[in-house]
């Protein structure tokens, strides 16, 4: 077993749910690469239901494994109750954008001190492939077996508009890349949020890739990933790196509340 599994996994809860090629895996592995250099006693970890809400359950520390859509406003219950544990929140981008939209945009408002790393895997995964709020235009799904018409959220643009004071997006397709934004979210004080664009062989791949082959979206994934500023969403690019942080916006503390220790 990899050493860092090894230390830091529940291994009650092995084997993983993910699908051979699923990118949540490289997450959780950027995640016990974090924590080696951070301590794992210092954290929290709460998450949605999807896939992606299973990464946390792996590691083996306090985790929450919330409703549906519920993962943030759990989350907000602990940075308030404690503290001095940074709160970690992992969600699909169905369960952020879509039935937990509404509590997203106000914990980056409200600048709670929190990170959340939101999958994006282009679909809801876990239930068979349906229309997510987040795949590009004109993706074929289950639910959208003629192209769908919507457009999609820009996660990091929307929590940037509400008030997130550190917004970045990495793929898993870039490991290293990877772990230095959610290091660097991870460090700041207040709400931080993480894209992380995944594949999902099993649903995004034999959908919208037209392809269930792990590598084809994982070029695809290669391909897409600009670091240059302006990129518009239609062009099927996207930026990679941190795309916004203002270290001086004072994240909400409940009065007497000491700082945490990362
Ligand atoms: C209130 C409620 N509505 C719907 C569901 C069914 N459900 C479970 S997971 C899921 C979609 C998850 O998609 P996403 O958040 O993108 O996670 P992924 O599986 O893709 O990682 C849905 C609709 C549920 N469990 N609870
Ligand atoms: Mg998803």
């Amino acid at each position: 077993m990899n050493p860092l599994a090894e230390k830091y996994f529940r291994k009650s809860a092995l084997p993983t749910i993910f699908c051979p090629g699923c990118g949540d895996g490289t997450v959780l592995h950027a995640m016990l690469r974090v924590i080696e250099k951070t301590g794992l006693e210092n954290y929290a970890f709460v998450s949605g239901i999807g896939c992606s809400g299973w990464i946390p359950v792996y590691i083996n520390t306090d985790v929450i494994h919330a409703l549906h859509g519920r993962a943030i406003p759990v989350a907000t219950g602990l940075a308030l109750s404690m503290p001095d544990k940074k709160i970690v929140v992992f969600t699909g981008d169905g369960d952020c954008c879509g039935i937990g939209g509404n509590h997203l945009i106000h914990a980056a408002r409200r600048n709670i001190d929190m990170t959340v790393v939101m999958i994006n895997n282009y679909i809801y995964g876990m239930t068979g492939g349906q229309v997510s709020p987040s795949p590009p235009a004109g993706s074929k799904t289950k639910t959208s077996p003629y192209g769908n018409p919507e457009r999609p959220f820009d996660a990091a643009a929307l929590v940037q508009a509400a008030g997130a004071a550190f917004v970045a997006r990495e793929t898993a397709v870039a490991p290293l890349r990877l772990e230095k934004s959610l290091s660097a979210a991870i460090r700041h004080q207040g709400f931080s949020f993480m894209e992380v664009i995944t594949q999902c062989p099993t649903q995004a791949g034999r959908n919208i890739f037209g392809d269930g082959k792990p590598q084809t979206i994982y070029h695809a994934l290669k391909k897409a990933a600009v670091s240059q500023k302006d990129v518009p969403l239609e062009s099927g690019q996207f930026r990679v790196g941190i795309l916004h942080a203002d270290l001086a916006s004072p994240p909400y503390r409940p009065p007497l509340a000491s700082a945490r220790p990362i």
